[in-house]
C-alpha cells in the first residue's frame, strides 16, 4: 500500500458523519454494518460483540518515515465514531506499547511503513489492516451490488489487498477476473486460490487490462496506480470498489461512477480491523 499523506487524512475526522451517509446512500449499509459483514464474511463470530465495553489504543510510531499527521487521530476517530473508547497514547513507540498495557487496553492499533495491524490484547489476536481492509472492500461492493454471486468481478492488483480481496470475493460467490501488470503474480493467485478452494470456482487470469476493463461492470482496484482508467471503460452502471491509493480512475471516470464508487483513505479498512480483531473467541483468525 501506498504511504498516505496528512491530506489524505484531514478531512477523515470532521468528515466522518457525512461520509457513513454517503457509504449508506451508494451501498444500503453502513460502516458498521459493512466492518460487520466483512468479519462474518471472514467466519467470525460476532454475536454479543459491544463496541463501547472494549478500550482501544492507537499508538504513534516513529521508526522508518516516522509519523503520518492526522493519522493516529483519524484511525482513532474512526474507532470512536464506532462507539469504541478509544485513546491515542500520550508516548510513541514502546512508550506507547506501555501505555496500552497499563491502561488495559483490549486492542491496540499501530502502524510503521511495513505493516498496520490490530493486536487483541486480551486474545493474542493480530489483524492485518490489508487483510481487513480486502474484506471490508468486498463486503461494501457485496452490498452495493445486492449481491456478488455469480456476477463477474474484475479485481486489478494482485498484491497484499488484492490477493486477500479475491479470496473474499470468490467466497462472496464473484466469478473473478484477475489483471497484474505482472501476469505472474496473477497466475500465481488464480492458481493458488483454486488449489486452496474445495468447491468449484470462476476464476481466470486477463491478459491486458483495457480489453478486460472494456467489458467490465463490476471493478475491484487493488493497484497503486493514478488514473488509468478513463472515463471511456466506465458507464452509468459500472460499481467501483477502489480501496487502492491513489484512485485508479482519472478524473471524468470517477465523475462518472462517483454514484456508485468505494474509496476512502482508511474508514473500512479501521473498522473491520477493530470487529475482526475482538470477534468471539471461538471462531476462527
Ligand atoms: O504512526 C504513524 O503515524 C505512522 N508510523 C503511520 C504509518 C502508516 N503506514 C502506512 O501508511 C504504510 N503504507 C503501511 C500500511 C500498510 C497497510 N497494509
Amino acid at each position: 500500500m501506498t504511504r498516505l499523506v496528512p491530506d489524505d487524512l484531514i478531512t477523515l475526522p470532521a468528515g466522518i458523519e457525512a461520509y457513513d451517509r454517503d457509504l449508506l446512500e451508494k451501498t444500503g449499509a453502513n460502516l458498521e454494518q459493512i466492518a460487520l459483514g466483512a468479519a462474518a464474511g471472514a467466519g467470525f463470530n460476532l454475536t454479543n460483540l459491544h463496541p463501547g465495553k472494549y478500550k482501544v489504543a492507537v499508538i504513534p510510531v516513529t521508526s522508518g518515515l516516522g509519523t503520518i499527521d492526522g493519522f493516529a487521530k483519524a484511525v482513532s476517530v474512526v474507532a470512536g465514531y464506532l462507539g469504541f473508547q478509544v485513546y491515542i497514547t500520550g508516548a510513541a513507540d514502546v512508550g506507547g506499547l506501555i501505555e496500552a498495557y497499563k491502561r488495559d487496553a483490549d486492542v491496540m492499533m499501530l502502524a510503521d511503513d511495513q505493516v498496520f495491524a490490530a493486536i487483541n490484547l486480551k486474545s493474542g489476536r493480530v489483524v492485518d489492516n490489508a487483510t481487513a481492509t480486502a474484506a471490508g472492500y468486498a463486503a461494501a461492493l457485496n452490498f452495493m451490488a445486492g449481491s456478488l454471486k455469480g456476477r463477474e468481478v474484475l479485481l486489478i492488483g494482485a498484491g497484499q489487498v488484492g490477493s486477500r480481496a479475491a479470496e473474499a470475493l470468490t467466497v462472496l460467490g464473484a466469478n473473478l477476473i484477475v489483471f497484474d501488470q505482472n501476469k505472474a503474480a496473477a497466475t500465481s493467485l488464480v492458481e493458488a486460490i483454486i488449489t486452496r478452494t474445495p468447491s468449484p470456482v470462476s476464476l481466470r487470469v486477463a491478459d491486458d487490462s483495457a480489453d478486460a476493463l472494456q467489458s467490465a461492470s463490476i471493478i475491484f482496484d487493488a493497484s497503486p496506480g493514478r488514473g488509468f482508467i478513463s472515463g471511456k471503460q466506465v458507464n452509468e452502471k459500472t460499481l467501483v470498489a477502489a480501496p487502492g491509493i491513489p484512485l485508479g480512475l482519472n478524473s471524468d471516470a470517477e465523475k462518472k461512477v462517483s454514484a456508485r464508487l468505494i474509496h476512502d483513505p482508511l474508514q473500512i479498512g479501521v473498522a473491520t480491523m477493530l470487529y475482526q480483531a475482538l470477534a468471539d473467541l471461538r471462531s476462527p483468525g
